[in-house]
């Protein structure tokens, strides 16, 4: 059974906190070299030092994945240019929290860039060389907002199901090649992105309630997931989208 990553080359995007940074982490010990990114070019200074620092092979590929220049430069500036990464994972992502009636067209839109279009244009770039290598893993993190609805989020809940679907549809197309893509669904995690929600004592009180673990999770506990799509013990599994979610969505 093979969990390990070595001579890969994965994109993790969004990976100077949270469940980016807990994954682009976990795939480092598995001796993959991972490219850490965000918007912020310190940020993912930071992140590289102190994951070098712990010995892991990281270096720092800052670009906005909704922006299609910052974007496509940034992939260009590889040694081997986009075409080099075997493993994307896509997890940046952003929220916008608000009543319908006041939930702003651009706000809409920016969040559907983010989540959604970056991904897919993301998978664009890199399936080429996957797909020439005839290897290669795709992993975009939806959320159990892909799978049920919840109020004030609308822009976030359609972004996440339609991650859903793009999963299954580029599985199908880079399946015969090689190239698996899955998705997981992550529950409430405890991370700076949800410090709001934490901070709530209704909605904290709510999750802890309604999880059958009785916690939010540590996103540590996401890491294991991605590893396991991205590596060859998990090279069977394609169009699937993996709920970590502590439970909370097997309970009505
Ligand atoms: C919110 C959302 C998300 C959730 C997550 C669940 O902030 O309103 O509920 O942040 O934590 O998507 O997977």
């Amino acid at each position: 059974m093979d969990f390990r990553l070595d001579g890969r080359l994965a994109l993790v995007t969004g990976s100077t906190r949270g469940l980016g940074l807990a994954i682009a982490r976990a795939m480092a010990e598995q001796g993959a070299r991972v490219l850490i990114n965000s918007r912020t070019a310190a940020e993912c200074e930071a992140v590289v030092e102190t994951l070098s620092a712990a010995g892991h092979a990281v270096a720092a590929l800052p670009f906005d994945a909704a922006d299609g220049q910052s974007r496509q430069a940034a992939l260009a500036s590889l040694e081997g240019g986009a075409e080099s990464i075997d493993i994307l994972v896509n997890n940046a992502g952003i929220i916008h929290r608000a009543p319908l009636a006041d939930f702003a067209e651009e706000k809409w839109r920016n969040v559907l860039d983010v989540n959604l279009t970056a991904p897919f244009l993301l998978a664009q770039l890199v399936a080429p060389g996957m797909v020439r290598r005839g290897w290669g893993r795709i992993i975009n993190i939806s959320s159990i907002l892909g799978q049920i609805g919840r109020a004030t989020v609308p822009a976030y809940v359609s972004s996440k199901h339609g991650l859903i679907g793009l999963t299954k549809t580029l599985a199908i197309e880079l399946g015969p090649h090689g190239v698996t893509v899955n998705a997981i669904n992550p529950g409430y995690f405890a991370t700076e992105f949800n410090a709001p929600l934490i901070a709530d004592p209704e909605f904290d009180a709510m999750v802890k309630g309604r999880t059958p673990l009785g916690r939010w999770g540590d996103p540590v506990e996401l890491a294991g997931a991605a590893v396991f799509l991205a590596s060859d013990a998990g090279g069977y599994v394609n169009g699937a989208a993996l709920t970590v979610d502590g439970g909370m969505t097997a309970a009505l």
